[in-house]
């Protein structure tokens, strides 16, 4: 399809609470939305980048100038059958994925539409459901998590990540545990730590938490794979894995025995797609992870997760959980933990125009 004209939305969406991490707190998202037309066709997509280059080297102003004068500019005008057709122009800028996802997912959500399906069936599922978790920032006092996960449990979430750091991780889980000792629990460190703590793993290895996200560095696939040789619990990697590429070497050096696979991450829906695969032909279990995405990126997350190696809870929470006011309304059905897609075309939802206008800080329209 010829992209005839495409919008830039820069957004910013005041989260509830502030979500804390090893690497910083965020107190608003900013985030990017695409949206692509062609035929009277419209897709849209979101970059969900932070705004600082705390969880990976992006952010969202260089995305941003990525984008506008490297990206968007080049593929107006341009013909697309197919997302790979889109990737292939812009495969030799190196990195940059969650620029390039919010892109890629669009023209996904473009095509969709114009065969009117749900974007779940382009992606080859049948089931139009999926299961949801929730990740709970870090607090300075641990009962209030506590609070947070009785809440999120009434909620039917059906998976609990917890953030952790140093200093705040065994104490934390053994209180949690205390309160809850069956729920499916799990940690995520964001690399803060090394293998020199490797203590600290041995003693989170007794609580059985359902697998510990992250907890060496990105570049740390080797000492992931010896710490993995070590404690039975399953480390599940996410900052590590940018590509397929990374994905099969981490699994062939037994760095992971779970990977969060965030589309953002690694470039797109065509990549997702790749490592599923190949996950779930060599036994590795795949969830999807978020980046507090508004309702357009978290219903790409819902119709992901539909795949059928997707078998763990996701980080695609209901907005609710994140926002004071999401520019989707009342968009993704959420019935006690469990996401019903709905089988409207495409990701099966846009944004409310008043509330994309009210929160919208910069926009940049290319037309033809
Ligand atoms: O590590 O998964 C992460 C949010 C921003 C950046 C990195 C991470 C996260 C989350 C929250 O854990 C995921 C979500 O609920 O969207
Ligand atoms: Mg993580």
């Amino acid at each position: 399809m010829k992209i005839e004209k495409i919008t830039l939305y820069h957004i910013k969406l005041k989260l509830k609470q502030p979500f804390e991490t090893s690497f910083g707190r965020i107190e608003t998202k900013e985030t990017l939305l695409v949206k692509i037309e062609s035929q009277g066709f419209i897709g849209w997509g979101e970059s969900a980048h932070l705004t600082l280059p705390l969880y990976t080297s992006e952010y969202l102003e260089g995305g941003k100038t990525l984008l506008v004068k490297h990206i968007l500019s080049n593929i107006l005008g341009k013909d697309f059958k197919t997302p790979k057709d889109l990737i292939n122009t812009y495969s030799f800028l190196k990195g940059n994925n969650i620029s390039k996802a919010g892109v890629e997912m669009a023209l996904w959500d473009l095509l969709a539409r114009k065969k009117g399906l749900p974007l779940y069936k382009m992606l080859g599922s049948n089931n139009h459901s999926c299961e949801i978790g929730v990740s709970i920032g870090i607090e300075k006092d641990t009962k209030i998590i506590i609070e947070k996960i009785k809440k999120y449990l009434l909620e039917g979430y059906k998976r609990i990540k917890i953030k952790i750091k140093p200093g705040q991780d065994i104490e934390v889980v053994k209180k949690i545990r205390e309160v809850f000792p069956d729920i499916s629990l799990m940690v995520d460190a964001n690399s803060a730590y090394s293998l020199d703590q490797i203590d600290i793993f041995k003693k989170l290895d007794k609580y059985n938490l359902l697998m510990i996200e992250q907890p060496l560095a990105d570049d740390d696939i080797i000492d992931h794979a010896k710490l993995q040789k070590i404690i039975n619990t399953p480390i599940c990697l996410d900052e590590s894995i940018h590509s397929f590429e990374d994905a099969r070497k981490a699994i062939e050096l037994g760095s992971c025995k779970i990977i969060n696979i965030k589309p953002a991450r690694v470039g797109g829906i065509n990549e997702t797609i790749k490592i599923h695969d190949f996950c779930q032909k060599r036994g590795i279990p795949v969830w999807v992870g978020g980046m507090l995405e508004s309702g357009i990126g978290k219903s790409f997350l819902d119709h992901i997760a539909t795949m059928s190696n997707f078998t763990l809870p996701g980080d695609n929470s209901d907005s609710s959980r994140y926002f004071e006011e999401d520019i989707v309304e009342n968009s993704r059905l959420q019935d006690k933990g469990v996401i019903n897609i709905s089988d409207n075309p495409g990701i099966g939802l846009e944004p409310n125009q008043e509330l994309l206008n009210k929160h919208t800080v910069d926009k940049i329209i290319f037309d033809i």
